[in-house]
């Protein structure tokens, strides 16, 4: 299998997050994509590729064009206003606050564009996140181009991102932007399936009223895990969307046996879709010594999933999201890809 990496990534660094009311260095770091980068090479997977460069217009197919016009923009305005450090939301337009208007101070601005403190900035913010969407867009068009399925090795992740808001250190949704891709480039019906331990709630929502893009997301149930606010089992669509959004919710402490379980039937639900392609939001802090997730699935399970993905038979594109065991995150993500190549 083809990979798309980009060293751009590296420029997202240093980065700070709360945490249980303390600043920390956040857990979603470079060395990440590192680890990956190594065990692709170790396991031989197959060659790895630089991105292409891309315009922005494929971004704002699925997201507000000036919500993409604010990203290159944010360092920059926080520099000139004598700020220094991480850039990070504070206040956010919630119930009873205007959303409607858009504010003009820069801290103000990136509250609008947030729903939470996650999606921080430092100096390579900017051009990391260019060359996230760069390699889903390079790694896709592999895909469209008759590989059977490529990795985009995607550094920050998306699938927190919605149409006009970033979170979770999510900025642009590479995942959705490759499934629009994919859809104006002759896909006439495409599949996302979101095994990454956080709901997506970026992907669910820019694809909520829409049947021609099926989403199906497992995940930590949001009563009491993050993003809290999205991702129960109700949520099945609306409109012409009804019926295409599916969730699988799953306690604390669930082991393969259950998340298997739900993974066959969201493969099967895909399978009934017919969809033309398939998109996989790869994370893989799913498992059970990953710091910040509470699943409990083990090295040898990850090539199983792989395999299951495989027996869908369609042409797939894996895009990295989460994971933070940062060393066995390399080999539980290759693991998910050796397993589908060997199935
Ligand atoms: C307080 C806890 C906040 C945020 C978890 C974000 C998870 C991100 C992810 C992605 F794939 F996007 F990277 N925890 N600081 O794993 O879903
Ligand atoms: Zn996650």
């Amino acid at each position: 299998m083809k990979s798309v990496y980009s060293e751009r990534h590296k420029g997202h660094a240093g980065n700070a997050e709360l945490v249980a009311g303390a600043i920390v260095p956040a857990f979603e770091m470079p060395s990440r994509a590192e680890f990956i980068r190594a065990r692709i090479d170790e396991v031989g997977l197959g060659p790895v590729l630089s991105p292409a460069t891309h315009a922005l217009d494929a971004a704002k197919r699925v997201h507000r064009a000036d919500f993409i016009d604010f990203l290159p923009e944010v360092y920059p305005r926080w520099k000139a206003s004598g700020h220094h450090g991480s850039a990070i939301p504070f206040t956010w337009p919630t119930r009873g606050l205007r959303a409607d208007k858009a504010p003009e101070s820069i801290e103000a601005l990136l509250g609008y564009y947030s729903f939470d403190a996650g999606a921080t900035f430092v100096e390579g913010t900017w051009d990391a996140i260019k060359s996230s969407y760069e390699v889903a867009l390079t790694a896709a068009g592999l895909v469209r181009d008759g590989e059977r399925a490529a990795f985009a090795l995607c550094r920050p992740p998306g699938h927190h991102a919605g149409s006009s808001f970033m979170g979770g250190y999510c900025f642009i949704n590479n995942a959705a932007v490759a499934a629009q891709w994919f859809r104006d480039h002759g896909a006439g019906k495409v599949a996302i399936l979101d095994v990454d331990y956080h709901h997506g709630n970026g992907t669910q929502e820019i694809f909520y009223e829409r049947d021609d893009v099926l989403v199906v997301n497992l995940h930590g149930d949001p009563a009491n895990e993050y993003p809290f606010f999205l991702g129960y089992a109700d949520e099945t669509g609306a409109g012409k969307g009804e019926g295409f959004n599916v969730n699988y919710p799953m306690p604390a402490g669930t082991t393969f046996d259950i998340w298997g379980a739900a993974l066959e039937e969201g493969c099967r639900k895909i399978a009934s879709y017919k969809a033309d392609l398939l998109l996989v939001s790869l994370g893989v802090d799913t498992f059970e010594k990953d710091p910040i997730s509470a699943f409990r699935l083990k090295t040898e399970h990850y090539p199983l999933i792989g395999a299951r993905i495989a027996k869908l038979g369609l042409p797939t594109l894996f895009v990295m999201e989460g994971g933070y065991a940062v060393a066995e995150i390399a080999v539980n993500a290759v693991g998910v890809l050796t397993g589908f190549e060997g199935a």
